[in-house]
């Protein structure tokens, strides 16, 4: 798998699949996670909501992850993931590691050939950056996958250093 960094916006890439740092209730909110839906229009919501009221009637639990259209986006799918709330006391970063890793089963089962990941859970969940770039790079390598390309898109110049260190 061929593993690249890109500085920008997530909402712009042409993936087959882009990931989404969302949270359980699947119904939106800011960071990311409103950049998708705000881009991608309404459908996204659509399902995200039948999923609720079918499978997922708790929400989607954190680590885990599960597909939906990505609507108006230039991919053809979002996979929303929900990344763990950064607690110093309390070591979550088997659930961070469990994101990469479901997002990209459930890019295998789609016949995914390329995907774009945020730095999940290190905005607003507050995952201190260099530790969730750590994570993010080891785990994407590490894992038996059909995909690709994958992609870490950052949004600032900070998540672009830290990745960046990673990835040498
Ligand atoms: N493209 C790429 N990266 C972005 C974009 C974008 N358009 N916008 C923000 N980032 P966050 P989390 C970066 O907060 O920490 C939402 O309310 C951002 O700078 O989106 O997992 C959800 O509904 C940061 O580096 O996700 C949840 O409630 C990274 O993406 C909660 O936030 C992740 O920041 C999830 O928090």
């Amino acid at each position: 798998m061929k593993i690249t960094l890109v500085r920008g916006d997530i909402t712009e890439e042409d993936v087959d699949a882009v990931v989404n740092a969302a949270n359980s209730s699947l119904l939106g909110g800011g960071g990311v996670d409103g950049a998708i839906h705000r881009r991608g229009g309404p459908d996204i919501l659509d399902e995200c909501r039948k999923l609720r009221a079918s499978h997922y009637g708790g929400g989607l639990p954190t680590g885990q992850a599960v597909a939906t259209t990505a609507g108006r986006l230039p991919a053809r799918w979002v996979i929303h993931t929900v990344g763990p709330v950064y607690s110093a006391s309390d070591d979550r970063s088997g659930q961070l590691v469990s994101c990469y890793r479901e997002s990209l089963r459930v890019a295998d089962e789609l016949g995914v050939g390329s995907i774009a990941f945020p730095a999940v859970s290190a905005g607003i969940y507050g995952w201190p950056m260099d530790d969730a770039a750590r994570i993010a790079v080891d785990t994407v390598r590490s894992t038996t996958t059909q995909v690709a390309d994958a992609r870490f898109v950052l949004f600032t110049e900070d998540a672009y250093a830290a990745f960046d260190n990673q990835l040498r």
